[in-house]
C-alpha cells in the first residue's frame, strides 16, 4: 500500500548562474517538474515548487574572470536572464530564489554550523596546489595540465573534456595554474569532510532497500556508488566566493558549493512562506528532486546525509532524474555554444512557448539520452500540435459556431459509437494520472494527446457536415460531445501546455476546471456561447527550421576553426645544420598557372626561378585560381628531384603553409625580392 500524503514539495536543480538556460536542462529538469506540479495543483493538491539560481561554486568565479567582472555582476546577470526566461516558458515555481540572499546564507551557516558544534564533521588537512603568484589556492577546474589519458593538453584538475575522463589533479601532466599560468605548488590547507562511510549503512537501507521504486538509472547509480564505498567528502574549499564558513579560524574558506546548493532549497521554501517547516519538516510531506543524472550522487547520497546528520527534516520519497538530451546528435555544450538557449527561443519562436514544452517532453531523455532535432521539432508540431490538437478543437468550434450561432446545442439520444467514444475519454484519466505519478512524462502526454485524437475520429466518423443535410438534431449531438472532448483536452495538457490549454478555455468562454472534472461530459452547459474560434498552433514552415540548422552549422564552423587553430603540430626531430644547407630555396615568380586536364587538384605553373625558368606540379588547385597566382613571389625549393605527374616533369616545390582551417596559404617575401634570391 502506497503511503498517503498530506502535501507535496517540489524542487527543481538550482541552475548555476553562469549561462543562460538550454533545451537540455530543461528535458532533463525544468518541464517534467513544471507538469508534475502543475498537476498536482490541479488536482487541489497542497503543493509548492521552489527552485532558485545557485550562485556560488567555481564555475561563476570562472565565468568573471574570463569576462574581467566580478562573480556578483555575472550572479545579477545570469540570475534575472534565467528567472525571465523561465517565466517565458510558463515555469510555475511558487518561488525562484538564489542563494546569495540573506535567508540562504543564514540558513546554510546555520546548517554547517550545528554539524560542526555537534562534531559530525572529521577536520583534516592536506596538501593542495597553491599558485604562488596569485596567492591563492587553485580548485581543480583552475589547473590544466595534459590528460594521462588522451593527452589533451588543456584537461582541467577534475575532467578532461576530451576523453571524458574524471580526473584528479594530481593525475595531470605538467600542471599549470589557469589563473597566473604559473606552475603551482603544493601547500597545507586544512578543510571539514563529511563522513559519508558513516551514513553508508543508512543510505544502503533507506535506498536499496527502501526505495527500489526509484527509476533504474537512478537506483542503479547509487548502487554503485554505496557498492564502490563512500569516502568522506570535504564541504569547505579555499576559494573567495560562497558563504564563509562560520568558524574561528576559517578565514579565506567557504562552503563547498555542493553542501551550501541543496540547502538552497530549505532556504527559497523558507522565503516563500512562514509556513515552511510544515513541508522540510513533517513526514506528511513527499518531497520530490526533479535534476539531471549528473546531480544524482549529491542529491541522493550527499544531501540525504547531510540532512540525517542535522536531524529533523525529511528525505526525498523520489529523485526522478532524467538522462540528457543531445542536440542534433552532438552533446549539449555551453562552452562550445552547442544549444538551444531558452531566451533566444523564446524571442525567436514568440507564441510558441508550448510547441518547445510538447517536443521537450514527447522526446524527454527518461530512460536514455535522447537527441533534439529541429526537422523533429517541426514534425511534431506539424503533424501532431497542427494536425490533430488544432485541427480538433478548431472543428468543433467553427462546427458549433457555424450550425449553432456558437451556442452548445443540447446532447440528444446517444448511439453505442457515442458512448464508445465517451468512455474512451473517460478511460484516459487513470493512465494519465499512473504515468504522471509514476514520472512517465512521455506516456502522460501521449495520454493528454489521445483525448484530442478521439476527438478527431469522432469528428472524421460521425461527419456532422454531412448530417447537417438531413438531420440536424442529431449534429447536436455530435457537437455538444464534440465541445465536451474539447473541454477535456483543455484539462488534460494543461500541465503539459498550459498556454493552449488556456486558449482553448477562453475559446470555450468558460474557467478553468479541475482535475477531478477531467472525463465528464457536462462541462459545457447546453445553450453556452462559446468565444471566437482561433488557431491553437500555426504550421511551422522548412524556412523556419532552415534558419536554426544554419546557426548551428556557423557555430559548428566556428568551434571547428577554434579547436584547429589550437591544434600545433610538435616539434619533429632536430636536423644537423649541414642537412639544412642542403635545400637551395630560392625567391622566384609564378609566370603562368594553368589547371592540369582531367585532375581536379593540379596546377601547372612556369616559374622564373632566377636560375631558369621551369615548370612546377602543385597540388593547389582547390585553394588557388590560376589567376590570382600569376604574378605573385614565392618561395621554390629548387633542388627537390624532379618527378612526372601526368606527363609533366615537376622541377621543384611551391612552399607553403597550412593553416587552421586546413587551407594552404603561399610564403612570400616581406618585401619584392630579386628573383633567385637565396633563402636560409
Ligand atoms: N547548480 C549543478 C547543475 O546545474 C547545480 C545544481 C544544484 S542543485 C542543488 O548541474
Ligand atoms: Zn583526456
Amino acid at each position: 500500500m502506497a503511503k498517503e500524503f498530506k502535501r507535496y514539495l517540489v524542487t527543481s536543480a538550482l541552475p548555476y548562474a553562469n549561462g543562460p538556460v538550454h533545451i537540455g536542462h530543461l528535458a532533463g529538469v525544468y518541464i517534467p517538474s513544471d507538469i508534475y506540479t502543475r498537476y498536482l495543483r490541479l488536482k487541489g493538491c497542497d503543493v509548492i515548487s521552489v527552485c532558485g539560481s545557485d550562485e556560488h561554486g567555481v564555475p561563476i568565479t570562472i565565468k568573471a574572470r574570463k569576462e574581467g567582472v566580478s562573480p556578483q555582476q555575472i550572479v545579477d546577470r545570469y540570475h534575472e536572464l534565467i528567472k525571465k526566461s523561465f517565466e517565458g516558458l510558463g515555469m510555475s515555481f511558487d518561488i525562484y530564489s538564489r542563494t546569495s540572499s540573506a535567508t540562504h546564507t543564514q540558513t546554510a551557516s546555520a546548517f554547517f554550523r550545528k554539524l560542526y558544534d555537534e562534531g559530525k564533521f572529521i577536520e583534516k588537512t592536506s596538501m593542495q596546489y597553491y599558485d604562488e603568484e596569485a596567492q591563492t589556492f587553485l580548485a581543480d577546474r583552475y589547473i590544466v595540465g595534459t590528460c594521462p589519458k588522451c593527452g589533451n593538453d588543456r584537461a582541467y584538475g577534475d575532467q578532461c573534456e576530451k576523453c571524458g575522463s574524471t580526473l584528479s589533479p594530481d593525475e595531470l601532466i605538467e600542471p599549470h595554474s589557469a589563473v597566473s599560468g604559473s606552475v603551482p605548488v603544493k601547500r597545507e590547507t586544512k578543510h571539514w569532510y563529511l563522513p559519508l562511510d558513516q551514513y553508508e549503512g543508512f543510505l544502503r537501507e533507506w535506498i536499496l532497500e527502501g526505495h527500489r521504486e526509484w527509476k533504474s538509472n537512478v537506483y542503479g547509480q547509487c548502487k554503485s556508488w554505496l557498492d564502490g564505498g563512500l569516502q568522506p567528502r570535504a564541504v569547505s574549499r579555499d576559494l573567495d566566493w560562497g558563504i564563509p564558513v562560520p568558524v574561528e579560524g576559517a578565514e579565506g574558506k567557504v562552503l563547498y558549493v555542493w553542501f551550501d546548493a541543496p540547502i538552497g532549497y530549505i532556504s527559497a521554501t523558507k522565503d516563500l512562506t512562514p509556513d515552511w517547516e510544515k513541508y522540510w519538516k513533517s513526514e506528511d510531506t513527499k518531497m520530490v528532486h526533479f535534476i539531471g543524472k549528473d546531480n544524482i550522487v549529491f542529491h541522493c547520497i550527499v544531501f540525504p546525509s547531510m540532512l540525517k546528520a542535522h536531524g529533523g527534516y525529511i528525505l526525498p520519497e523520489n529523485v526522478p532524474a532524467n538522462e540528457f538530451l543531445n542536440l542534433e546528435g552532438d552533446k549539449i555544450s555551453t562552452s562550445r555554444n552547442w544549444a538551444v538557449w531558452l531566451h533566444e527561443y523564446l524571442e525567436e519562436f514568440s507564441g510558441k512557448e508550448d510547441v518547445l514544452r510538447y517536443v521537450l517532453c514527447a522526446n524527454a531523455p527518461e530512460t536514455k539520452d535522447n537527441d533534439f532535432t529541429w526537422k523533429d521539432f517541426q514534425a511534431r508540431n506539424n503533424n501532431e500540435l497542427v494536425a490533430i490538437l488544432g485541427n480538433f478543437v478548431n472543428r468543433a468550434l467553427v462546427l458549433t459556431k457555424k450550425y449553432f450561432a456558437g451556442r452548445n446545442p443540447a446532447c440528444g439520444e446517444l448511439t453505442d459509437y457515442d458512448r464508445e467514444t465517451i468512455a474512451e475519454v473517460a478511460a484516459v484519466k487513470a493512465s494519465l494520472e499512473a504515468n504522471i505519478e509514476h514520472y512517465r512524462f512521455r506516456e502522460a502526454l501521449k495520454d493528454a494527446m489521445n483525448i484530442s485524437r478521439i476527438g478527431n475520429k469522432y469528428l472524421a466518423d460521425t461527419e456532422p457536415w454531412k448530417v447537417v443535410k438531413t438531420d440536424l438534431e442529431r449534429v447536436k449531438t455530435i457537437l455538444n460531445i464534440a465541445l465536451q472532448i474539447t473541454a477535456n483536452t483543455a484539462i488534460a495538457i494543461e500541465p503539459f501546455m498550459p498556454f493552449s490549454a488556456a486558449k482553448i478555455l477562453k475559446m470555450l468562454a468558460v474557467d478553468k476546471f479541475g482535475w477531478e472534472r477531467l472525463g465528464a461530459m457536462d462541462l459545457i452547459p447546453a445553450g453556452h456561447e462559446i468565444g471566437e474560434p482561433a488557431l491553437l498552433f500555426e504550421k511551422i514552415e522548412d524556412d523556419v527550421i532552415q534558419r536554426q540548422l544554419d546557426k548551428l552549422a556557423a557555430t559548428k564552423a566556428a568551434n571547428q576553426a577554434v579547436e584547429a587553430a589550437q591544434h600545433v603540430e610538435p616539434q619533429k626531430d632536430t636536423v644537423s645544420f649541414d642537412d639544412f644547407q642542403k635545400m637551395d630555396i630560392r625567391v622566384s615568380t609564378i609566370l603562368a598557372a594553368e589547371k592540369v586536364a582531367k585532375t581536379k587538384k593540379l596546377l601547372k605553373l612556369t616559374v622564373d626561378t632566377g636560375i631558369d625558368k621551369r615548370e612546377i606540379v602543385s597540388g593547389i588547385a582547390e585553394y588557388f585560381t590560376p589567376e590570382e597566382l600569376v604574378g605573385k613571389q614565392v618561395l621554390v625549393l629548387v633542388n627537390l628531384a624532379p618527378r612526372e605527374l601526368k606527363g609533366i616533369l615537376s622541377k621543384g616545390m611551391i612552399l607553403m603553409a597550412e593553416d587552421a582551417s586546413g587551407k594552404l596559404r603561399l610564403l612570400q617575401p616581406g618585401d619584392a625580392t630579386n628573383n633567385g634570391a637565396l633563402v636560409g
